[in-house]
């Protein structure tokens, strides 16, 4: 929350009608003790009393914005000032309102309570240090003292490079969502146990043994994760499945990376079954059902998926690298620099990026403004 504050709209002066902004922390005390008998004006305004305990010091319209208040008096510069003296009573101070800054140190700080995973740790670590704050104001420095258009260009670059890491640094804070879909009794739930290193899902031989969606954090090759064990599809007409399969069909949607089992022994029959969706990774599960040729054949197969059993502990470690290559954490740029990892940030940096050639002051006040 915010200090209060309270701003004048109109200017100052004898006119009858003056509009005050006001907001912050007290915002919902002061309407509650002050604003009585409030009611419908239409289009979101209100009449209502304005009151210093029992005495009625105005009628006022009243326009409440999901983070801010509007006040218009009508009763002129004796009011405004019983209206002010009102405010500065309740906690409220003149001015600006205090911008709603996202910070760097901060939420990095905070993000690294949760985190899983020792190159989630470090880099976080890094960003809580300060490692991306001193960056920007670098950058804020530089534009302020460029004196040449080659200057401004080159640090224009820097913001750039910047923005190109938010994939590696937006998943570092909120880690990728990986789906385990496929036909029932394909090794779902075998396989996220495997992956969570524990058993944490229940595994057994009869179809659809999951009915929920299961999320659990895994680290994968050292980088952070989402992973979501999901109901096996097959035709139903039981309403807790078909429940449970909905489910999965949003999560599904959400999935930044989805793993698509198919039993190996299965694999030519169910080729229909197979999506070509990009986030798609297929895996050749139960591999240790087929022999060895036909596991080979499956490696080399044009679509070459992850040949993969868990039982037998084959696979896992090409399934996790593919995993994070198809990942934020695998694209190009992605290596472990600090750059942005709130999305806030994003929108701050490209707006000093659009501003930075031709009002290069702006763009370096614009990177202040993301500093804590
Ligand atoms: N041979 C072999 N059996 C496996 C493997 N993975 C899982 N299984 C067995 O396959 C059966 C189903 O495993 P689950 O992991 O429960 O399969 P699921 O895809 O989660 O099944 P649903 O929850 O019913 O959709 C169990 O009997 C497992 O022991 C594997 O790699 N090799
Ligand atoms: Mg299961």
């Amino acid at each position: 929350m915010t200090a209060s504050w309270y701003r004048r709209l109109t200017g100052e002066g004898p006119a009858g009608l003056q509009v005050f902004a006001l907001g912050g922390a007290d915002l919902a005390t002061f309407e509650e003790r002050h604003l009585r008998d409030r009611r419908g004006g239409g289009q979101g305004l209100l009449l209502a009393r304005l009151v210093a305990g029992d005495e009625l010091v105005d009628e006022v319209l009243y326009r409440r914005h999901p983070d801010r208040g509007e006040i218009s008096i009508h009763g002129g510069p004796a009011v405004a000032r019983r209206l002010e003296a009102l405010l500065v009573a309740a906690g409220f101070r003149p001015g600006q309102p205090v911008e709603a800054r996202p910070g760097t140190r901060g939420p990095a700080m905070r993000a690294l309570e949760t985190a899983r995973g020792r190159r989630q740790v470090v880099h976080l670590a890094r960003l809580a240090e300060g490692a991306f704050d001193l960056r920007l104001r670098e950058i804020a420095d530089g534009l302020d003292a460029a004196e040449t258009d080659e200057q401004v260009s080159r640090l224009r670059e820097e913001i750039a490079s910047l923005l190109e890491r938010a994939p590696y640094g937006l998943a570092m804070c909120r880690p990728p969502l990986v789906c385990l879909r496929g036909p029932v009794n394909a090794g779902k739930s075998s396989l996220f146990n495997a992956l969570c290193g524990r058993d944490r899902v229940i595994v057994s031989d009869r179809p659809g043994t999951t009915r929920d969606a299961i999320e659990a954090p895994v680290e994968l090759d050292g980088f952070p994760f989402r992973l979501v064990d999901l109901a096996g599809e097959r035709a139903s007409v039981d309403p807790i499945e078909l429940l449970g399969q909905a489910e999965g069909d949003r999560r599904l949607a959400q999935a930044d990376i989805v793993l698509d089992l198919q039993p190996a022994r299965d694999w030519a029959r169910r080729a229909a079954e197979r999506s070509a969706d990009l986030r798609v990774i297929p895996v050749a599960s139960r591999a240790d059902e087929v022999d060895e040729e036909v596991r080979v054949a499956l490696a080399a197969s044009r679509e070459a998926p992850v040949v993969l059993s868990t039982t037998a502990g084959l696979g896992l470690g090409d399934l996790q690298r593919r995993i994070v290559a198809r990942s934020a954490f695998g694209a190009p740029g992605g290596e472990d620099l600090p750059g942005p990892f709130l999305p806030e940030q994003v929108v701050i940096l490209r707006e000093a990026l659009r501003l930075v050639l031709t009002e290069p002051l702006l763009a370096a006040a614009r990177l202040r403004r993301l500093c804590d």
